[in-house]
């Protein structure tokens, strides 16, 4: 996949291809970055890149001439894939639309600086929307860094066998990950959990299968709606259901003998 960056920051993505699975994915030649800087295409002896806001007010708005102009230069190595830009205001990011993107040969991400680009820029050429959670940023970069980081580890061959995207929970069947542990056995009298200790790798499976689903009802209970669960799955997560009423039942009952 080769992946366009229009960035005012490009040595921010220099320094993201470096480590990890970025690095690994363009080792493997899976993965081509392009970074084109926008200051690079203003033609003033400025070389500015952003104006004030039309209507007034604080901040500055990025200009459509030296962004149209390098996303343009973009294009070139990167003719069919979609134009994104990064803004709060996009559809949300998450691993489906990881899997899809990863799907595409190229790709433009656009980052934006300051109080955002001209609209109108967006109407003409940004295919899409995306935004990476509900908060704002001083730019797109680090949210292009999570596209690209995502994508990357889904590319083929990226992922080594200890990484295997089959064994992610998350990515298996839409459910948060189980709690992992290593050594020391024991960590300021905190024990591993005895079950992992016991090589009874049938026993390990359905702890952890468990626990992700407990923890996915704890704290995530949205994402079951689209989870990858049978019905025993679902058996387990009643059982925990009533069993926590039980408990608070019986707390309530404490409290009220208590007083
Ligand atoms: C600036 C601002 C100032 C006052 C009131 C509201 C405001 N919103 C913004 C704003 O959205 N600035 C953006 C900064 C302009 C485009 C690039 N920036 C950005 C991208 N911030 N956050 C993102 C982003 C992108 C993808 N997913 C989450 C956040």
């Amino acid at each position: 996949m080769e992946i366009g960056v229009v960035t005012l920051f490009p040595a921010l993505f220099e320094a993201y291809s470096e480590v990890g699975m970025v690095r690994k994915a363009m080792q493997q030649q899976q993965l081509a970055l392009n970074t084109v800087n926008p200051r690079d295409y203003a033609t003033d002896t400025h070389r500015t890149v952003d104006d004030r806001p039309f209507g007034g007010g604080p901040g500055m708005v990025m200009k459509v001439e030296p962004l149209q102009a390098a996303i343009k230069a973009c294009k070139q190595t990167t003719p069919n894939g979609p134009v994104i830009y990064l803004s709060p205001q996009g559809q949300r990011f998450d691993q489906a639309m990881a899997e899809s993107l990863a799907e595409q040969a190229s790709m433009v991400l656009v980052c934006g600086r300051y109080e955002g680009i001209d609209e109108r820029l967006i109407e003409m050429d940004i295919d899409r929307e995306v935004s990476v959670g509900d908060y704002v940023l001083s730019g797109g970069e680090t949210a292009a860094m999570c596209v690209i980081d995502a994508v990357s580890r889904l590319l083929p061959g990226v992922l080594g066998d200890a990484e295997s995207v089959q064994q992610d929970s998350f990515t298996a069947d839409g459910l948060l990950d189980h709690p992992h542990y290593t050594r020391p056995e024991s960590v300021a009298g905190r024990d591993v959990p005895e079950v992992l200790l016991s090589g009874d790798h049938q026993r390990i499976r359905q702890w952890r299968r468990q626990q992700a689903l407990t923890r996915t009802q704890e704290r995530r209970p949205d994402l079951l709606a689209d989870a990858n669960i049978d019905e025993q799955d679902r058996a387990f997560l009643k059982k925990i259901r009533l069993e926590k009423i039980r408990l608070e039942k019986a707390r309530l009952e404490k409290a009220r003998l208590d007083k």
